[in-house]
């Protein structure tokens, strides 16, 4: 199998505004990053993958640009920029920064121009259309925004102030792949590609039979042909690391957008978790990793991840945040680790940082809530409802400020945070994860360090056990003469577990658990709840 250093790569990403706020403005900034990178460094992280800062009104919390050539002021300068890329460089890591040219800012001067007249030179740098069609978008209930100035409609995939470019315009693709070389003539390391498979439009935008299934947005024809035009123009004159957030795809789907061949990504980021499972559903998670190890290994390169900017934080959403935080934090730690496919951390969730509950829809700042509880609201349903059923799921559970210690605002700002610290923080911080060397903290260090002495946690093939388990999950990583055997109880329950001679522990060196002593029990695995065992077979 091909090697690169991309593969071998644990990424962390920075959700900056809620990372460090070093001006008291109550947004963290890139000085605040800057300052925090020992941090990121001693976790040993490779990459970090820092979201937008580029120019934007914000009311996407920066995937609404307006200028793709300067710096959001709350983030910075482009003077603060460029000393941060150095800072990274110098510590051996790479940063990667996200592209967002599905759409921009309806403040962006293209869309200025192109709403102002239908002969505009820039008319066709969107998508206008005399008569909307009947389907929804990620965060309105149509796609489609009447504009007075021209009397027609503009498609937007996102919010209305987040207009859809037209990639059919070779303008504007060469519009776009001029501002990433712009970016990687500074020395960044490669891109996290936003919503990348929604660039192509269906023709003629047919009306769908199930609006609200979105599907329709994305992965049409011509965007392969997009793709490997970007990989042909820019992407293959660097040596950089390309992963794209690609919704509504299969294995297959997915081959072709990350295939070693196919001249397009590197990875992908598939949501066949994120966007469906609501809960822990273990049957349901096997069978997605079986499926994705099958249609990718040896051909195209997955991610491992639960959780983001955009999807609650994976003890609130699929462990257990109270009782068994720490056990589950660290039994998921292991899971996303040892899978084959690259790991990525988002920040706070290497000291087991939960989601949040704030107690009115006023406090939550996501537009994708706000417009939701809208819309279910004009509806005629109870708001109370709407907002109990909205809380579980609701970006805002990721987006809390990092709490680095017990000072007031988890010494994140001297000033008023944008979104409101969760009130845990007193328990759960950075200091005291540094303060206790059985922390998750140095858990991950710990499992990011096994991966830079074990290739077999990376290029290691992959063989389920047990795979009907409800609670067991199992499997043998295996390179060159290497066998490696990973148990997980991913449950609150003691599990006991009769196996083969062929998966018998006795005697086998424990690389790692996240449980001090073993369990007394007569039966070979025994596992408490949240479990997590490596052992060295051979
Ligand atoms: O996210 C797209 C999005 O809506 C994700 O929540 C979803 O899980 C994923 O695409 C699969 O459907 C990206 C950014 O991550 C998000 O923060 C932005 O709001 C959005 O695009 C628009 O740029």
């Amino acid at each position: 199998m091909k090697k690169n250093w991309w593969k071998e790569s644990v990424v962390y990403q920075v959700y900056w505004r809620s990372f460090y706020d070093t001006d008291g403005d109550g947004y963290g900034d890139l000085e605040g990053v800057i300052q925090k990178l020992d941090y990121i460094q001693e976790l040993g992280a490779d990459v970090i993958w820092l979201n937008p800062c580029f120019e934007s009104p914000d009311v996407d919390n920066g995937y609404d640009i307006s200028d793709y050539r300067s710096i959001m002021s709350k983030a910075g300068t482009m003077e603060t920029f460029d000393r941060f890329l150095q800072e990274v460089h110098n510590r051996g890591m790479k940063l990667i920064m996200d592209l967002v040219v599905n759409h921009t800012s309806d403040q962006h001067p293209w869309f200025k121009e192109s709403r102002s007249s239908k002969d505009n030179p820039k008319r066709d740098y969107y998508v206008w259309r005399r008569e909307p069609n009947n389907w929804r978008s990620y965060f309105t209930p149509s796609v489609w925004e009447f504009d007075d100035q021209t009397e027609e409609y503009y498609f937007h995939s996102f919010a209305v102030e987040q207009p859809d470019l037209n990639w059919e315009n070779p303008m504007v693709r060469q519009e776009v792949y001029s501002f990433m070389r712009f970016w990687l003539d500074k020395g960044i390391d490669g891109f996290r590609m936003d919503v990348i498979n929604l660039l192509a439009k269906q023709a003629g935008f047919p009306d769908a039979e199930n609006p609200e299934d979105i599907s329709y947005l994305g992965n049409n024809p011509g965007i392969h042909e997009y793709l490997q035009e970007m990989h042909r123009e820019v992407l293959q004159h660097y040596d950089i690391f390309t992963v794209g957030e690609i919704p509504f795809v299969t294995p297959e789907d997915g081959l072709l957008y990350v295939g070693e061949n196919r001249r397009e990504l590197h990875t992908l980021f598939h949501f066949e978790v994120c966007d469906y499972m609501i809960h822990w559903d273990m049957q349901r998670y096997k069978e997605i990793q079986r499926r994705w190890y099958k249609g990718l290994w040896e051909k195209g390169w997955n991610s491992q991840f639960l959780n983001n900017h955009d999807h609650t934080r994976l003890v609130t959403r699929f462990g257990n945040d109270s009782i068994f935080r720490v056990e589950s934090a660290k039994c998921f730690a292991v899971l996303l680790h040892l899978l084959p496919g690259m790991p990525y951390i988002y920040q706070g969730e290497e000291i087991g940082m939960t989601g949040v509950r704030y107690k009115s829809i006023q406090e939550y700042q996501d537009i994708a809530m706000k417009n939701k509880y809208k819309e279910e609201v004009e509806k005629g349903r109870d708001p109370g409802e709407v907002f109990k059923s909205l809380v579980h799921l609701s970006r805002d559970n990721s987006r809390t400020p990092v709490q680095w210690d017990e000072s007031p605002n988890a010494g994140f700002t001297k000033g008023t945070p944008w979104i409101k610290v969760n009130p845990n923080y007193k328990e759960i911080n950075v200091a005291q994860s540094l303060a206790d060397p059985d922390s998750i903290f140095y858990f991950y260090k710990k499992l990011i360090q096994l991966r830079k002495e074990n290739k077999i946690m990376v290029y290691g093939d992959y063989q389920e056990v047990l795979e009907d388990h409800q609670q067991i999950y199992s499997f043998i990583r295996e390179l060159d003469h290497q066998r490696w055997l990973v148990v997980l109880n991913i449950s609150e329950l003691l599990v006991q577990v009769n196996v083969p001679e062929s998966l018998s522990i006795a005697g086998k060196e424990m690389l790692l658990t996240n449980y001090k002593n073993e369990v007394d029990s007569n039966v070979e695995w025994a596992l408490r709840p949240y479990e997590a065992r490596i052992y060295r077979l051979l």
